[in-house]
């Protein structure tokens, strides 16, 4: 017999609530004690800045207690650790590289080229970042799929140079995962650097002796990762960020007909992510709830994260709603990150949703599939930021800019339009730039 563990999880019942319960009902933790790690991230960033790889080494024996990172990945150590892979981890990467490829292959952006005016010709162009840094998180759980969710789409956008950073290995630094590396190779990634923290971020962001400056970081990370990105992102002579992140966090809303084990599993396997992982379930159903409940408490036992999966559901919500309108509404209201939705009429609901990042619909469609293997881009927008930042694409990986012609025929159709519009807003040197070139026109008709 499994001992079913104490769980107090909070059951809304969301029509007896007031406005301002609700709020709270759908509340993120939060961030953490944020002037103290501001100060803390900008500190570390300075001395980087600063000190460049002998503070990256000092943070490697200060924060991982090795005493001697040699920062870039040798291809020596790699071919070794590569050699260590087992045949059914290979293939599994490759199903999921194959997958993630031909979803992110299909949202090439195409150059347009537009003639707006006779003889005024607009071009909108695409362009490859040239150099991507890459953050793929190590500690409890290292995860090569997040290596496959930057790396394909940098490699398809043929980014010349993209960067991987990830926490040393334990005991040597170069002690990385196979599957990390496996997952690196697959996507053409030759610079691996086994830092992490914030110092790899501020090392991405300004460089150091080793490490060559990079244009833009991807990647989730901790709190500590999070506020350095945030931190380089608002200087000029930073980087580029890829969105803002807060905890990972899954909303399911279901019906009486979705299976209690099935939905029961997807909420543990978001929460099993970190203590603050968030965890929602909304449903028209008290007895499915109660199902469900029972079902985690008993699926928790058996995990070997459960402890971090029982932090995470200390702070998880059951919403009881009147209907499923209703549930939508609370949906909507939240903008998770991951929705799965498993109901008797899926197909009708979906049109509804208008602020999740990521929809996984019916029963055979855990986010795991996501997470994984399907093909869809894993990394997204959390904390609410879904009602207006998209998933990780492959046009994040582009710089768009645009390009302008117009022939003397053009400048004669829109310039007087232009001399008005400028004189509208008293700005004469711009109206004088085109009456200049008018009266030029005017004066001979060499020009076509
Ligand atoms: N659910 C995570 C991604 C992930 N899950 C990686 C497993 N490995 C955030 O979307
Ligand atoms: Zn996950």
């Amino acid at each position: 017999m499994t001992r079913i563990p104490e769980l107090a999880v909070s059951v809304f019942n969301w029509a007896q609530l007031s406005a301002a319960q609700q709020q709270v009902a759908l509340a993120r933790p939060d961030l953490a004690d944020s002037a103290q790690l501001s100060e803390q991230v900008r500190t570390i960033i300075s001395t980087v800045r600063q000190q460049g790889d002998s503070a990256l080494r000092a943070y490697s024996q200060q924060f991982d207690g090795l005493t001697d990172n040699p920062l870039r990945l040798s291809d020596a150590k790699k071919r070794a650790v590569l050699a260590s892979l087992l045949p059914e981890r290979k293939a599994a990467i490759e199903l999921a590289y194959d997958n993630i490829r031909k979803f992110h292959a299909a949202q090439l952006p195409r150059d347009i080229a537009v003639e707006t005016s006779v003889g005024v010709m607009c071009q909108l162009k695409n362009r490859a970042i040239g150099a991507v840094g890459l953050y793929i998180p190590g500690g409890s759980a290292p995860l090569p799929s997040t290596v496959l969710m930057l790396g394909v789409p940098a490699q398809l956008a043929g980014c010349p140079r993209p960067v991987l950073v990830t926490p040393p290995g334990k005991p040597a630094a170069d002690d990385i995962a196979a599957e990390i590396l496996y997952a690196a190779e697959l996507c053409g990634i030759t610079e691996i650097y086994t830092i992490g923290g914030a110092q790899a971020i501020a090392a991405l962001a300004y460089g150091t002796e080793t490490i060559g400056k990079v244009d833009k970081i991807f990647g989730p990370g901790n709190r500590y990762v999070t506020e350095a990105k945030q931190q380089v992102s608002q200087d000029v002579k930073g980087a580029m960020i890829d969105m803002p992140a807060g905890p990972s966090e899954v909303l399911v809303l279901a019906d009486d007909s979705a299976n209690p084990a099935f939905v029961a599993a997807d909420l543990l396997s978001q929460a099993e992510h970190g203590p603050d992982s968030q965890v929602i379930l909304v449903s028209d159903s008290a007895d499915f709830i109660t199902a469900v409940q029972a079902e985690v408490a008993q699926q928790l036992v058996t995990l070997p994260r459960k402890a971090i999966a029982k932090a995470a559901l200390s702070h998880s919500r059951y919403i009881l709603t009147a209907g499923l309108a209703e549930a939508v509404a609370v949906t909507n209201a939240y903008a998770p990150e991951h929705l799965i939705v498993q109901t008797r009429c899926d197909d009708e609901l979906i049109g509804q949703f208008d602020s999740a990042a990521s929809i996984f619909v019916g029963p055979w469609t855990p986010e795991s599939a996501g997470d994984y293997a399907s093909g869809t881009n894993h990394v997204l927008p959390t904390y609410g930021y879904s009602k207006t930042v998209s998933s990780l694409s492959l046009t994040d990986f582009y710089r768009r800019y645009t390009v302008q012609k117009l022939s003397a025929t053009g400048m004669r159709n829109i310039g007087p339009a232009i001399v008005t519009l400028a004189e509208a807003e008293s700005l004469q040197a711009h109206a004088n730039a085109v009456r200049l070139r008018l009266a030029v026109l005017d004066n001979s008709a060499a020009y076509d």
